[in-house]
Parts: C-alpha cells; sequence; structure tokens
C-alpha cells in the first residue's frame, strides 16, 4: 500500500497555555482528512503532539511553581483529554520531552554541524520572548514583534547559526517548480517575494541563555533553540535516525504539513532547508490555513478573546463543533467565530435539515411498516434526482476533499440533506399514508429517503463523530471502514429493521436565550477555572508602561439604578451617574450583590471601554472590583466622598 499513504501533521502544540475553540481547527481539519482518506482506502498515519521546550515554557513553570516537566505534563493531560473528546483520531502524538525525540535531535545536531551546515558565531538581533525568534528592524511592524505586536528587545549571546542563506536558491527553485508544494498560492508568493528574495539570513539554533531545551552534546553550554528541535518532530516521530526507522521508511516524506498561516515560514523555508541540508525529500505539501477570529482578532489565549471547546462540547455537542469548524470557515481564509453565528449553523443544518430529515423518515417508517423497511418497487420520475443528485455526491466530494475544499464537500452533503427535505415536501408520505392503495408508492418513498439517509452518514462519518454511527445503527448499520460498496444507492435490503436514532440527534436550542447563558458560562468560567489545567496555567499579565495605562479612562459614578436581567442569575444590569452622563453597565456580580445593596453605591468605573453586549443588553463600561483567592468579590469605591465623574489617575 504504498503507493497509498498519507502522512499528515498538525503543528506541535505550545504547552505554554491553556487550548481554546482556534487550536482545534488545524487538528479538526486534519481528522477530518484523515478519516476520509482512510475510508479511500489509503493508509494514513496523523502526527500531532506538544512543543514542550523554550523559554515561555519554563517561564510560565516557575509562575506556576511547578517544574517544567511537570508544567507541560499538565497541558499534556489538557490536551489529550480535548484531542479524546473531540475524536481526534491521531496515530501518534509527540512530545518534545520524549526521550526518543531528544537524543534523534541532538544526533540531528550533530549531523548538520559534521556536515558544515552549523558554525558557532555571536547573535545580536531584536528579540521577541513570548514568539522565541530574533527579527531584523525591517521585518518589524511598528516597531513591535511581527507575529504577535509584543514588545522586542537587543539582546546578544553565543549560538550555533544554521547556513539558512545557502539554501536560498534550492528553495526558491523548489517552490516554484512545484505548485502545489505551498498552498493556498497567496502563501507562496508571500515567501518568495517577503522572504527569499529579500536573501535569508543564517539562523540561530542554539541558545546559552535558556536551559530548558535539548542539550547539545558536543557543547554542553548551549540548548538546541526552537527550530531543530520544535521542526524535526514529523521525522523523529517516525523514527528517523533511531534503531527502527520502518515508520520513516514507510511513511516519509509527509504527504501534507497542515499549519497556521503565522507559521507558514518556518515550515516552507526554515524546514525544507533543514531537510536539503539532512539530504531528506521535501514534504509534498505545506498548506497554511486561515485563523479563527473572534470579535476581529485572531483567537488567541493573550487576547482574551477565546472560547471554551470544552463547554461547546459539553453544551451543544461534538458535533456541532466539528461541524461548525469544518463547515464555516472557508478553508484556507480567516473565518469569524461568534456564538450567534454557532447556534445558527446549528439549528439551521444538524438541527433542522440533518436531525429532522432522519426523525421524519425513521418515525413514518415505524408509523406505516413496523420498522420494517419497505421495497422501493413503485419508481417515479419524481425520485431521479434524489436518487442522481446521491450517487454524485462521491465525485465531487472526493474532488473538493482532494483539493482540500472541506467546506464545499460539506456543501454538498447537505444539499442532498436539503434536497430530501424537499422530496419528502413533493412526495407528501402522509397523504400517501392516508390511502391503502398508495402503500407501494409509500414504501419506495420512504426506502428511497432511508437510502439517501444512509448515504448521507456514511460521508459524514468523516467529519462527525456521534451523529454519523446513531443513523447508521437505524438501519442496522456499522460504521463504514471503506466508501467502497457504500455510497451507491440500493444497498439497504427492504425487510431489514429499521429504529428510532437512541436519543434525538440533536436537540434544538432557543438562540436568544442560549447566547445569555453562554455569556454566563463564559463569566463564571473567567472567575472559576473549570478545569484543573485552566488554575495552573493562568498567566501572569505582561509588564505595560506608564502611557499604555493612561489609556484606561477610569472615573468616579454613583449608581442610580440596578436591576437582575431577566435569563441570567450572574448578569445586574445598573444605571450609573457618572458626572453629566448615565450609563447602563452590566456586571456579573449578581451572586455577591442584590440590586437593593446596589443602589446608591458609589464606584470606580472603566469609561472608555468599547462597548458589548451582555446578556442581550449593550454595556457602556465596567465596574471595577476585587476578588479574592476564595472568590470573594467586591466592589471598589472612593475612599471619601467625591463627586461623580471625577477622574482617576
Ligand atoms: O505554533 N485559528 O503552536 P501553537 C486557527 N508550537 N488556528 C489557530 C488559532 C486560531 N485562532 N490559534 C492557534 C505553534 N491556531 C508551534 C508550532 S510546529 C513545528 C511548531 C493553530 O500552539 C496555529 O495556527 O501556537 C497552529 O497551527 C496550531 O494552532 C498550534 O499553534
Amino acid at each position: 500500500m504504498k503507493d497509498k499513504k498519507y502522512y499528515v501533521t498538525t503543528p506541535i502544540y505550545y504547552s505554554s497555555g491553556s487550548f481554546h475553540l482556534g487550536h482545534c481547527y488545524t487538528t479538526v481539519i486534519c481528522d477530518a482528512l484523515c478519516r476520509f482518506k482512510r475510508l479511500e482506502g489509503y493508509d494514513v498515519f496523523y502526527l500531532t503532539g506538544t512543543d514542550e521546550h523554550g523559554q515561555k515554557v519554563a517561564e510560565r513553570a516557575m509562575q506556576a511553581g511547578k517544574t517544567p516537566q511537570e508544567f507541560v505534563d499538565v497541558l499534556y493531560d489538557q490536551i489529550t483529554k480535548l484531542w479524546d473528546l473531540l475524536g481526534i483520531k491521531y496515530d501518534k502524538f509527540i512530545r518534545t520531552t520524549d526521550a526518543y525525540h531528544v537524543k534523534a535531535v541532538q544526533e540531528i545536531f550533530k549531523k548538520l554541524y559534521a556536515k558544515g551546515d552549523l558554525y558557532k558565531s555571536e547573535y545580536e538581533g531584536l528579540y521577541c520572548t513570548p514568539c522565541e525568534s530574533f527579527w531584523t528592524e525591517a521585518q518589524l511592524v511598528n516597531g513591535k514583534c511581527p507575529d504577535c505586536g509584543r514588545d522586542v528587545s537587543m539582546s546578544k549571546e553565543e549560538s550555533y547559526f544554521f547556513r539558512l542563506s545557502n539554501y536560498q536558491d534550492r528553495l526558491i527553485e523548489h517552490i516554484k517548480s512545484n505548485p502545489d508544494f505551498l498552498l493556498p498560492q497567496s502563501r507562496a508568493n508571500e515567501m518568495i517575494n517577503n522572504f527569499l528574495k529579500p536573501g535569508l539570513k543564517d539562523l540561530c539554533v542554539s541558545r546559552t541563555s535558556l536551559k530548558w531545551g535539548v542539550p547539545v552534546t558536543f557543547d554542553p553550554n548551549h540548548v538546541v533553540y526552537v527550530w531543530i528541535d520544535a521542526l524535526s518532530n514529523y521525522i523523529t516521530a517516525l523514527g528517523y535516525l533511531s534503531d527502527d526507522t520502518s515508520l520513516f521508511d514507510r511513511y516519509w516524506p509527509a504527504d501534507i504539513h497542515m499549519v497556521g498561516k503565522e507559521i507558514v515560514r518556518f515550515h516552507s523555508i526554515i524546514w525544507p532547508a533543514i531537510l536539503m541540508a539532512l539530504d531528506l525529500p521535501l514534504p509534498k505539501q505545506v498548506y497554511g490555513h486561515g485563523w479563527l477570529l473572534f470579535e476581529g482578532d485572531k483567537m488567541s489565549k493573550s487576547k482574551g478573546n477565546i472560547t471554551d471547546p470544552f463547554d461547546l462540547c459539553a453544551h451543544y455537542g461534538v458535533d456541532a463543533l466539528r461541524y461548525f469548524l469544518l463547515r464555516d470557515v472557508p478553508f484556507g481564509s480567516d473565518g469569524v467565530y461568534t456564538n450567534r453565528s454557532y447556534l445558527t449553523r446549528y439549528n439551521s443544518d444538524l438541527v433542522n435539515d440533518l436531525g429532522n430529515l432522519v426523525s421524519r423518515t425513521t418515525a413514518m417508517l415505524i408509523q406505516n411498516f413496523d420498522g420494517i423497511l419497505p421495497a422501493n418497487d413503485t419508481p417515479a420520475e419524481l425520485d431521479n434526482e434524489l436518487i442522481q443528485m446521491t450517487n454524485d455526491l462521491y465525485v465531487s466530494v472526493v474532488k473538493d476533499m482532494n483539493e482540500l475544499k472541506v467546506q464545499n464537500a460539506l456543501i454538498s452533503i447537505f444539499q442532498v440533506v436539503q434536497r430530501a427535505n424537499k422530496y419528502i415536501d413533493e412526495t407528501k408520505p402522509w397523504v400517501l399514508a392516508k390511502e391503502s392503495e398508495n402503500k407501494g408508492r409509500l414504501g419506495t418513498v420512504l426506502y428511497n429517503l432511508a437510502e439517501t439517509i444512509r448515504i448521507v452518514a456514511v460521508y459524514l462519518s468523516a467529519f462527525l463523530v456521534e451523529a454519523p454511527e446513531q443513523i447508521l445503527k437505524c438501519f442496522g448499520e456499522g460504521l463504514p471502514k471503506l466508501f467502497e460498496n457504500e455510497v451507491v444507492f440500493g444497498k439497504l435490503k427492504p425487510g431489514i429493521h429499521v429504529s428510532r436514532t437512541e436519543k434525538q440527534l440533536f436537540p434544538r436550542v432557543n438562540i436568544e436565550k442560549e447566547l445569555i447563558a453562554m455569556e454566563d458560562r463564559l463569566l463564571s468560567l473567567q472567575k472559576e477555572p473549570k478545569h484543573e489545567q485552566l488554575e495552573t496555567t493562568t498567566e501572569v499579565k505582561e509588564e505595560i508602561n506608564i502611557e499604555t495605562f493612561a489609556k484606561v479612562e477610569l472615573k468616579t459614578g454613583k449608581i442610580l439604578d440596578c436591576e437582575k436581567l431577566q435569563n441570567s442569575n450572574k448578569l445586574l444590569k445598573s444605571t450609573v451617574q457618572i458626572g453629566n452622563e448615565t450609563r447602563t453597565i452590566v456586571s456579573g456580580i449578581a451572586k455577591y450583590y442584590s440590586p437593593e445593596e446596589m443602589k446608591g453605591k458609589d464606584v470606580v468605573v472603566v469609561t472608555n471601554l468599547k462597548p458589548a453586549k451582555l446578556g442581550g443588553v449593550v454595556s457602556e463600561g465596567m465596574l471595577l472590583c476585587a476578588e479574592d483567592t476564595s472568590g470573594n468579590v467586591v466592589l471598589l469605591s472612593p475612599e471619601k466622598a467625591i463627586d461623580s465623574g471625577s477622574k482617576i489617575s
């Protein structure tokens, strides 16, 4: 099966903070691709893992009062729990602290040094600590790190350097002559024009200031710094330079490295150059996907705009989460997450279209045929379009998946679901059921629906992890191993037993109510970390200068009125006088203050906070509170009486 092998990798995830919905994007996409390829008969190897070394990890561990190893162990537990919850079927999970990886990285380092691809020198440059990257002046954006926007500082130390500049021409040539190597095409142009053509600088690949990393065996003051350690995971996981290279021999080169767009440079320039230096073949493809945006910004822990995948799965199920990520984001571009778009997608596609189709069809089969699948021996012209569309799916879905147009593949599958619902409206089975002479026709209609649903579930088993199995079970079918023989209309034999799904596939949600509940949960999550891991990875805020602090406008205010928000047991809506104006401010403090207690209080208000909807009400500012470690919350007040609207500085 060597020719039908498919080796897919996600980046290894930083073990320096907790994981949010944005992180799930790469793994869910790769999981769907792998499931699809397995159903096509490929011998798939899916690799994911964690990036556990580096300065940021060491700092966070110290802040959490743990050793770096203890710290990354907690993160490892968290991420593997998350992948299990999302049904991610990886074949191997690599941790960069795994002994075999450490050993192989040391060997790689030695090999590159022996070949003359590494040399010792001194590095001086602008360094971004969180990103562990040196930058040139020209690469900075407004004087800040171009990746994360934070401050950089001058740094100098003895380092080993990788002769990246030697590979510039070969890299340009490779990208140009292999149009599928780096996709989408826009990313290839960006790499060539912004990085390769202006000229590559040799790369600093060891540090002496850092201790939490892979030690360089022949120069113990140095540890291998990020690039060679992290990127090599894609080959060390397969046993490269170990005693058993059978996986490496079988699966390398990777068929696809799936990465977020911010790390395309590492994967399409630095990594291929390292591979060239090692005389290894390059991955067949690097795909730089877009970001999941939240309120116009990349969803990220440091921006505080994260959505908790554990919470989404607990309330709307794992399939809703997977479906949203796969269906809502045009692959390659950025996609926007909002609670509303999440719930709307859930209600419209999963509840109305798919859930409804399955429950109506199985109910009619049970009601009219005692759950015994009737024969389809009374065909009519009307049936052809549905049958044709269902049979045609294979070609279009395979094409879309080969081109990584995951969204399009799901759109086509759901067009068949919608066509089947329309078929019910056209054939009116409830009318056919009234006349016994129409029983044959009714049976054919229900057979066609059952068969369409079965085939849809076969396809969906590449994308979703719960519903397809439940749906197939209704027809006595298990999950498919291969598409072959499963996706052609007519497999179901009349006479088989049909049942309802064991539980309702997708319970409908009331969007407006649910939006309030989601905000409530977010507030309590921010107050009371739900997962053990969140507690241990609380971020210490970065230092800011006085100019940054001065951007926050604080004023005194007086609460004129206050009421509890309907549908929420956490939110209070206060009318606050601030000098000459009054504002509505929503605060998550109903657990600590009653509306009566709030009235008349002097408070401290952040007055230039962007208005935000909380509990369905636009909140025009924030009341400052203090919270102790036991979770007691108190409002802050001026120490003596002072006019409302007084500036605080
Ligand atoms: O980059 N939307 O790790 P990481 C979409 N350790 N994807 C997102 C996202 C968002 N809002 N936030 C994160 C690293 N990701 C390195 C990789 S590989 C040798 C080293 C994606 O934990 C991100 O684009 O920061 C990346 O693909 C993955 O999550 C891991 O990111």
